[in-house]
């Protein structure tokens, strides 16, 4: 853990909170690490690509990170993000989501119905909107007034995943997949093995050196429904400042949003602390309140500063998240963990 010893020290570099960083990466100094694109999860790698190619034509980071976790919404082959996202426990499919660029505009749908964009509209909310957030039935209206086109997100996979569930309806929304845990607990296999829950957070890094992330996902499967978690919240499961840098998060989003986590990165950035130490010790605020709780949860943070330095870490083994740089276009790294 971050020690109290290790904070003075951090806080007394922390007028020179870049510097501390710039040692972390080894990057030359005054040499920023742009553009570059990272996101949450495996599948994080098509996401990148698709974010890559607008970086490189010397795009805005927002237009990546739209462009990028679209790919992702219109998969249908996971069930964690927009078409094909496992649906609430009533067989309903709610998508949550935000954006957030380097001026501090966000916008965000919650718990929308029946759209495969929830990022785009999200996007809408922030750019045609005095508003932040549209939820539910509001948040469908202004989609369609909008020109984006209603359709049935439940592909026969996620119905028959629902169906199975619907055999026990145990209800457990705080499982996490990627440890064993989840054998114990919950239905034995999803069709394809695909996770209950898996987010994709996004954050990029322009040419100009300006930031924006994107958040989007189904949620937890078979939730109450009207449930929402944190991705579509900022400072929850996105948060974006483009002084210091931006964080987003995945896993249980009610322990997410409980310690405000994304902003809590972004400003333990600001102190001094690497990318990866301030997401450590977002985790480690989550275990230490609930202890009993964490064991059996995952939480992940991701982060990147405005150096684009990048770092991740969560409760449990497992998180994966994808980087894609001048150097390298397709890297996974595993996050480190607290178990
Ligand atoms: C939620 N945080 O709805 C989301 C789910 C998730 O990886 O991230 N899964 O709580």
């Amino acid at each position: 853990m971050f020690n109290r010893r290790k904070f003075i020290q951090a806080s007394a570099f922390s007028t020179g909170a870049m510097a501390l960083g710039q040692k972390y990466l080894n990057l030359p100094s005054g040499t920023v690490n742009k553009p570059i694109v990272i996101s949450t999860w495996d599948f994080g790698v098509a996401a990148n690509e698709a974010a890559w190619k607008v970086l490189t034509k010397n795009g805005s980071a927002l237009d990546a990170v739209e462009q990028g976790v679209s790919i992702i919404e219109a998969q249908g082959t996971n069930q964690s993000v927009g078409y094909g996202g496992l649906p609430d426990r009533d067989g309903v499919v709610t998508l949550d989501a935000c954006i957030m660029d380097e001026k501090g505009n966000c916008g965000a749908v919650l718990a929308l119905e029946k759209i495969m964009h929830p990022i785009s509209v999200a996007r809408r909310v922030m750019e045609k909107t005095p508003h932040v957030m549209l939820a539910g039935d509001g948040a469908l209206q202004f989609a369609l007034s909008e020109g984006f086109k209603p359709m049935n997100l439940l592909t026969p996979s996620s119905e028959k995943a629902w169906k199975e569930w619907l055999k026990q309806a145990k209800y457990q929304p705080s499982i996490n997949i990627e440890n064993k845990l989840y054998e114990k607990v919950a239905p034995k296999k999803l069709p394809g093995n695909q996770y209950n829950h898996d987010t994709i957070g996004m954050l990029a890094l322009d040419e100009k050196g300006n930031l924006s992330g994107a958040c989007t996902t189904s949620g937890m499967a078979f939730k109450l429904h009207g449930r929402v978690g944190d991705s579509p919240i900022i400072g929850a499961g996105l948060y974006i400042d483009n002084e210091i840098g931006g964080a987003t998060s995945t896993g249980v989003g009610e322990e997410v949003i409980r310690n405000v986590g994304s902003f809590l990165v972004v400003e333990l950035m600001r102190q001094g602390y690497t990318p990866e130490q301030a997401c450590k010790e977002a985790v480690m605020r989550i275990i230490k309140k609930k202890p009993e709780t964490a064991k059996n949860i995952q939480v992940g943070f991701l982060a990147i500063n405005k150096n684009g330095e990048y770092g991740a870490f969560a409760i449990q083994q497992g998180f994966t998240f994808a980087v894609c740089d001048k150097n390298k276009q397709d890297l996974v790294l595993k996050g480190k963990s607290y178990y």
